[in-house]
């Protein structure tokens, strides 16, 4: 398996160059967060910035130039004395790790900018997401900082987020090769666990198990905080503390393994001993009805049309188990409280471009679950699937959905 490399960014900015029309991008990757003190939160770098240029470390710029076919990458500006404490990339690494066509400095690209400017008032970048401010959370102040910048320098300035969605929506061969090794890694460390289930006396112990096989087999490690939740704890969707496992309970692992920065995101539901015959029940059905709703992907398939037939699946099941009345729809979302599907890769909830159709080479998780707070239990099952040219391939397909 190959590894990303400056032809594959090379290709992405092509494919971005493009779309732009004889435009310029200029978009900033991340910039480095303070935990507390001289501690930093652990990097990552923004996707679409990595995708475009492969540079992991912070406080970059990205310029592409689609008239002049040209792209250059912008370094920060480090002193001395942080050189010497933090790793950081040499202009050299970063043309041979990208395949940009030089590096600038800050002063030398803001120059070239306002040249540019002169002629062209029009540019374009890539802000925030659609929804940031829905969960209160804080952004990395990059891409806001970039833009301020542009609005400050250009007449015209344009976000290209959706574009460029559309584009990382659709995975080229490579992108899928890693995908399938971090679903491979994920599904046979789930597969250790469950052989051995009877040694775990702590959700933190099988975290630790799950960790060390990610990183032992080469991945990056998690792909996102893993879920390991038993007892009363699966009922909750996100449920991250780790309490003791009681023996004849749900055991839940919703989880994903980072290769080569492509994310893999799967849950299964097991039981910890003998299961209940209610757990037997409600595994069965959500079972019954995750191979449903993967039976309906196909390319072409009106994404609005997928919703209604999921919705109908899933209630028609709850009305069978008497969990709910027909048409009792806030009984529904307590049920099944989150979204059937999300886009895969890079990000682990992918953006798809808002897509009006399915199309081949998409790749989103199919996740039903039923979760009964007041029974002390949830179930959930997600596998990742891709659709093809014909219909669609599961990639976790290997790992049994069997309690
Ligand atoms: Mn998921």
């Amino acid at each position: 398996m190959k590894k990303p490399n400056r032809d594959f960014f090379e290709h992405n900015r092509n494919s971005v160059a493009g779309r732009l029309q004889g435009g310029l991008l200029v978009i900033a990757g991340y910039t480095g967060m303070q935990l507390t003190n001289d501690e930093a939160v652990p990097f990552r770098q923004e996707a679409t910035f990595w995708w475009l240029s492969g540079i992991e470390f912070a406080d970059w710029w990205l310029i592409i130039d689609a008239g002049r076919k040209k792209s250059w990458l912008v370094e920060p500006e480090i002193d001395d004395r942080h050189r010497l404490f933090e790793e950081s990339l040499q202009r050299e690494a970063a043309i041979e790790r990208s395949g940009v066509d030089d590096v600038l400095s800050r002063d030398d690209a803001k120059t070239m900018l306002r040249q540019r400017a002169k002629a062209h008032p029009l540019v374009y970048t890539v802000g925030y997401p659609d929804h940031h401010d829905h969960f209160g959370f804080t952004l990395n102040p990059a891409p806001r900082e970039m833009k301020e910048l542009l609005t400050r320098t250009f007449k015209s300035v344009r976000d290209f987020r959706l574009d460029i969605a559309k584009l990382r929506a659709i995975k080229q061969p490579c992108e899928l090769e890693w995908m399938q090794a971090a679903i491979d890694l994920t599904a046979k460390a789930i597969t250790d666990v469950r052989n051995d289930l009877a040694k775990y006396q702590h959700e933190y112990q099988i975290e630790a198990d799950l960790t060390h096989a990610f990183r032992y087999g080469g991945a990056d490690g998690h792909a996102f905080e893993p879920i390991v939740s038993s007892g009363a704890g699966t009922a909750t969707v996100h449920y991250f503390t780790k309490q003791r496992i009681r023996k004849g309970t749900p055991l839940m692992l919703d989880i994903g393994a980072r290769v080569h920065n492509y994310a893999a995101d799967i849950t299964r539901t097991m039981a910890a001993g003998k299961p209940t015959k209610r757990l037997n029940e409600i595994h069965a059905a959500v079972q019954s009805v995750q191979k449903d709703i993967i039976h309906l992907l196909r390319p072409g398939l009106g994404v609005g049309e997928y919703q209604q037939k999921v919705d109908a699946i899933i209630k028609a099941k709850l009305v069978e188990l008497r969990l709910m009345n027909e048409g009792d729809d806030d009984r529904y979302r307590q049920l099944m409280p989150h979204a059937i599907s999300h886009g895969l890769g890079i990000d682990v909830h992918e953006a798809l471009g808002r897509p009006q159709h399915f199309q081949p080479g998409m790749v989103l998780t199919v996740e039903p679950g039923i979760y009964l707070p007041d029974e002390k239990l949830g179930v959930r099952i997600e596998d990742d699937i891709l659709i093809t040219k014909t219909g669609h391939k599961n990639l976790s397909a290997k790992l049994p959905s069997d309690l």
